[in-house]
């Protein structure tokens, strides 16, 4: 992580590099983002105190108090956004990254946001979920006219309830979203609310996925359903920071979903609550225990739990294909089908030409299969016991005794006490019991009872 003082040298630079002071005079300065690294919590300078929240390969855009209203300045831009080491994306975001960086306001606070429009076509922002007066909803050609090229727009409004919220384009929303326009705003409780409770760590990020052939950095914008690259905020495993908290820290995390599909998030080792969504807080009778939260196009949800168990815990997508990186995916499944054969033949012509799947997808890791440029391998992240074999939507929390308040470090992998990790069995085994073979039409013996392989479709997910 970058120290505060670091990032504001860096960003100061970033935006004296870029603004010309004649034409933005009157404005917020514009802070821009140069590392897609997980930034400290902003603690607030001004203003009512709340515990700030750490966004995932993220960050909070700092604002400026004018005559007691919070001012915060956003520039649409094109953006490079590096998805994971040896990835980089040619995105659409906001202050020099994708996902914007994070707002957060108190309950009460009046907000205004300054919109400068620095893409190659007009755009608008919609602040999903906020009570706000019409003319500020921000659906182009619906409440306001859409932001021209180069133009400023306007918004302000009092974030009148509490809660997690988003904002994205709602102008040429299909394309602007596909190319990675959107960002997390948080509105802490002004005081103690009976249904929001004090914690210790308070993360968020979006859910985004984007549609990158192999080998290419810019995303195709008209696919509608069959996305490739599955991220937390615009990072895929190995590149997504993991959650690193105190044993004991009574944890918050807030997760919203702006794909086009929903993704159970499944968390190891604890149980959570949901204790809020797109709606606000939940009822304390309306809680129950679980491990994962599925999370639909659109929605919000925030989980709250104890980590009072100490390791390394998966966290992550249960959508299986979501935890893989871009991958041809109209490919049979080969497992058990010897093409020793047709290797030998296909090698001849072409030299690197491997058959997927032979034995499983596992020797689809970066060991073992030569890449495009700007590819990230299928299934990867190395960890202390060998390849996690994960890409996309997964990262890990880490629980440490030792971790310090208030460091959000990672600590590095998890040393498990002795006798306490899964081992080889060496003593002796006995033959499984097994059906009896039963006999083929021809009268051969077989054990495999179908055959043939129909043509099968792909369609969506
Ligand atoms: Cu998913």
């Amino acid at each position: 992580m970058t120290s505060r003082r670091d990032f504001f040298k860096l960003t100061g630079a970033v935006a004296a590099a870029t603004v010309t002071p004649a034409a933005l005079a009157g404005l917020p300065e514009i802070v821009s983002m140069g590392t897609p690294d997980t930034q400290p919590p902003l603690i607030p300078p001004n203003g009512r105190a709340y515990n700030p929240v750490v966004t995932l390969n993220g960050w909070t855009l700092p604002w400026r108090m004018k005559g007691g209203v919070k001012e915060f300045h956003l520039v649409a831009e094109p953006v490079v956004r590096e998805i994971a080491p040896g990835m980089k994306a040619h995105l659409w975001g906001y202050n020099g990254q994708s996902p914007g960086p994070t707002i957060e306001v108190v309950e009460g606070d009046r907000v205004r946001i300054f919109v400068t429009n620095r893409l190659p076509e007009h755009t608008s922002i919609h602040w999903h979920g906020q009570r706000l007066p019409n003319g500020m909803d921000g659906v182009a050609g619906l409440n306001q006219p859409a932001i021209p090229m180069g133009k400023t727009f306007v918004y302000e409004f009092v974030a009148r309830r509490p809660g997690t919220f988003m904002y994205h384009p709602h102008a040429d929303e299909m394309t602007q979203m596909a190319m990675g326009m959107m960002g997390f705003w948080v509105t802490h409780p002004k005081g103690r609310h009976p249904l929001i409770d004090p914690v210790d760590r308070d993360f968020c990020f979006l859910l985004n996925a984007y549609d990158i052939d192999p080998g290419s950095a810019t995303p195709t914008v008209n696919t509608m359903l069959d996305f490739n690259l599955w991220t937390f905020n615009s990072r895929a495993f190995p590149g997504v920071d993991s959650l690193n908290v105190r044993l004991n820290d009574k944890v918050r995390i807030r997760v919203g979903n702006l794909t086009m599909t929903n993704h159970p998030i499944h968390l190891h080792g604890v149980e959570f609550e949901v204790t809020g969504t797109d709606g606000g807080p939940t009822p304390k009778g309306s809680r129950w225990m679980e491990v994962t939260a599925d999370i639909a196009v659109g929605q919000m949800r925030q989980i709250e739990f104890l980590a009072d168990e100490e390791g390394d815990w998966a966290f992550h997508c249960h959508k299986s294909h979501h935890t893989m990186n871009a991958m041809g995916h109209a490919v049979p499944t080969m497992i058990g089908v010897d093409h020793t054969g047709i290797m030998k033949k296909i090698n001849k012509l072409v030299p690197d030409y491997m058959v997927m799947g032979e034995r499983g997808m596992a020797d689809m890791t970066e060991m073992e299969m030569p890449l495009p440029d700007n590819t990230l391998p299928m299934m990867t992240g190395q960890g202390p016991y060998g390849s996690v074999e994960m890409g996309g939507m997964f990262t890990m929390m880490k629980v440490r005794r030792d971790q310090k308040k208030g460091d959000y470090s990672d600590p590095g992998w998890y040393k498990a006490p002795a006798g306490t990790v899964a081992f080889e069995y060496t003593g002796a085994l006995s033959e499984p019991v097994r059906a009896p073979k039963s006999a083929s039409p021809q009268g051969k013996p077989t054990d495999v009872e179908v055959t043939v392989r129909k043509p099968s479709g792909h369609s969506g997910h």
